[in-house]
C-alpha cells in the first residue's frame, strides 16, 4: 500500500541482531527515547538472520529497518543508509579498543608490547573482510600480512621471539573482529606464541579479560557499544586505547526508502 507510513508497512519493528550485541542493547535504549517510536519493537535474531531479512526486502524493493553498523560488507553488497540519530544514542564514531588483563605486561611484556602497538585504519580490517568472503578468516589475515609488512613491522620491531607461550585472545562472533583477532593471532603465532581466539557475548568478553581467563581482546567498540560492559570492568581491566577508529552504528535502510532520520518514523 502506497500511502501508508512506513511504520505500516514494516510493522513497527526493527530487525536486528544477537541478543548480547552491544548495539542490541543500544537499539533498545533507542526505542524507549525516541517518543515517536512508542509501540514500535525490536526483532532480535542473529546477524545472518538479519541480512536474510534484509536481502529479501531488496529483492522485492519492500521497505525495512535493520540495526547495521561499518565496517561491514553489507555497505558493498546493497545500496544503503543510516538514518539520522539526532539523540546520539546508537553512538557516533566510534573506536575499537585493545583491552588486555591486569598482570599481562608482567607476565608476558613482549605479547602486550606487540598489542599495545597494534593499530590499524578501517580500510584495512575491510580489506581482510573482503578478502574473507572468498576463503577464510585465516588466509585472508596472512595474505593483509604479507601485503603490509611496513605495518607489522611496526608492531614487532625490537621483539623477542617466543617460546610457544599461549595466549588467550577474547573476541566477539562478528566479521570486523574475527578479521583483526585473525591478524593479531597470525602476527603473535609468527614470534614463536600460540594463540588462541575464543570468540564470545561482548558481556563474557570482558568479563574473561577481568577474570584473567582471557589475555586480551582487540575487540571493544568504544566509548558506546560496549559501554556497559566496560563501565562494570573498567577497575579489573587495563585498557590500552584505540586500535583502530571510525566505527559507526545505526539504523540502516535500503537506499530507496524516502526517510532520513529516526525522528522521521511515526508512532
Ligand atoms: N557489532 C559489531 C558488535 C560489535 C562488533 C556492532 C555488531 C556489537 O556488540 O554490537
Amino acid at each position: 500500500n502506497e500511502s501508508a507510513s512506513i511504520g505500516e508497512q514494516v510493522d513497527y519493528k526493527i530487525i536486528g541482531i544477537e541478543p548480547g550485541a552491544g548495539i542490541t542493547g543500544l537499539s533498545h535504549d533507542t526505542l524507549e527515547q525516541y517518543e515517536n517510536l512508542e509501540g514500535w519493537t525490536l526483532q532480535e535474531s542473529s546477524t545472518a538472520g538479519m541480512i536474510g531479512t534484509l536481502e529479501q526486502a531488496i529483492r522485492n524493493e519492500d521497505p525495512v529497518i535493520v540495526t547495521g553498523w561499518t565496517p561491514h560488507w553489507m555497505f558493498s553488497a546493497y545500496d544503503l543508509k543510516f538514518i539520522e540519530d539526532p539523540k546520539g544514542v546508537l553512538g557516533g564514531a566510534e573506536n575499537i579498543n585493545t583491552v588486555v588483563r591486569k598482570d599481562l605486561e608482567k607476565d608476558l611484556p613482549d605479547v602486550y608490547t606487540v598489542l599495545d602497538r597494534f593499530h590499524w585504519e578501517p580500510e584495512d580490517m575491510e580489506q581482510v573482510m573482503y578478502d574473507a568472503q572468498n576463503g577464510d578468516f585465516e588466509t585472508a589475515a596472512a595474505a593483509w600480512i604479507e601485503n603490509n609488512d611496513d605495518k607489522v613491522s611496526e608492531w614487532t620491531k625490537g621483539i623477542e621471539q617466543g617460546n610457544g607461550e599461549k595466549v588467550k585472545l577474547v573476541s566477539v562472533p562478528w566479521d570486523s573482529e574475527i578479521a583483526s583477532s585473525s591478524v593479531v593471532k597470525i602476527v603473535l603465532d609468527n614470534l614463536g606464541y600460540q594463540v588462541e581466539i575464543i570468540p564470545v557475548d561482548p558481556a563474557i568478553m570482558f568479563q574473561a579479560i577481568a577474570t584473567g581467563e582471557g589475555d586480551a581482546t582487540v575487540a571493544p567498540w568504544l566509548p558506546t557499544t560496549h559501554q556497559a560492559f566496560y563501565e562494570k570492568h573498567k577497575d579489573d581491566i587495563v585498557d590500552l586505547g584505540e586500535n583502530l577508529e571510525g566505527t559507526q552504528n545505526g539504523f540502516v535502510v535500503p537506499a530507496y526508502m524516502d526517510i532520513d532520520s529516526i525522528e522521521d518514523l511515526e508512532p
